[in-house]
């Protein structure tokens, strides 16, 4: 497959930040004397939900509470938000979260081959400048001919609306890029937008309804850190996945023709 673009996911993909979040949002919580507070636990069922407004809202929903009470919550929840993200990407800003194994690696090989590079992510554009500067430095925005995210789409993930605003805006058909993903719903938005994926599940992911990946490692892995079982699991030449074993790996998803399906159908 000639690839001309690799689009990636921030959150659990490009770097391993839940657990940030999740700190954040409970010391937003606690700065807004709201007196709830997410384990681990509640916050990796609570990520069943992507967007923090929106994850904040559905928790909200789910309280035991008075109508009105509800209602005056609901109606905070963008403050509380806004306060959340002040705190986590303060942390990313400075230099609290690094980019996980191989990703960096991938990105520069990627441009080496001339293949453009796109974000596709739910969480708040200043989240994903402060990622992307902290961990590949000043030039690190400009690696990226596209960076859809956050509330530039109505419909957050599963909906492919990101996804197809950042292949909209590349210029480019689905059959042209990869997606990199690491949770279920981030893999229905890509497979949804047409896009062949490669999933890197996280704790906070790991164990999801990876069916329909491309492609399902641990991670990228890295010279320095080669995957267990690799190469001769999923990849032929090294521990690692690198841009020309991604180009042999890569397959355009096809869009299933309604008449052959039919047909075999008929034939099995
Ligand atoms: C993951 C998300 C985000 C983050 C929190 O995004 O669903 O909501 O959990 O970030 P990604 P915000 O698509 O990058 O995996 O609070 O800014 O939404
Ligand atoms: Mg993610």
């Amino acid at each position: 497959m000639t690839l001309e673009a690799l689009i990636f996911d921030v959150d659990g993909t490009l770097a391993d930040t839940e657990e940030a979040h999740r700190i954040a949002f409970n010391l937003a919580f606690e700065q807004q004397r709201l007196g709830w507070t997410w384990s681990r636990t509640e916050y990796r069922a609570l990520l069943a939900v992507n967007g923090g407004k929106e994850r904040i809202a559905s928790y909200i929903r789910a309280l035991p509470m008075g109508d009105a009470r509800r209602a005056h919550l609901l109606d905070r929840v963008s403050a509380i938000h806004a306060e959340k993200t002040k705190l986590y990407s303060s942390v990313v800003r400075d230099g609290g979260i690094p980019l996980r194994d191989g990703v960096a690696r991938l990105l520069y090989e990627a441009l080496q081959a001339g293949c453009r590079l796109a974000i596709a992510s739910t969480t708040t554009a200043v989240n994903v400048d402060a990622l992307l500067q902290s961990t590949l430095g000043r030039r690190g925005l400009e690696m990226f001919d596209v960076i859809a995210c956050g509330d530039q789409v109505r419909h957050k993930k599963p909906a492919p609306d990101i996804y197809q605003l950042a292949l909209r805006t590349l210029g480019l058909p689905a059959d042209r890029a990869v997606a990199f993903e690491d949770s279920p719903n981030g893999l229905r938005a890509a497979v949804a937008a047409g896009l062949w994926t490669v999933v890197t599940p996280t704790f906070w992911t790991e164990g999801g309804d990876f069916a329909a990946a491309g492609l399902l490692l641990p991670g990228l892995g890295d010279p320095g850190a080669p995957l267990k079982s690799e190469p001769g699991t999923h990849l032929r030449t090294h521990g690692w996945l690198d841009f020309e074993e991604l180009q042999r790996l890569a397959r355009p998803r096809r869009t299933p023709d309604p008449v052959r399906a039919l047909y075999q159908v008929g034939a099995a």
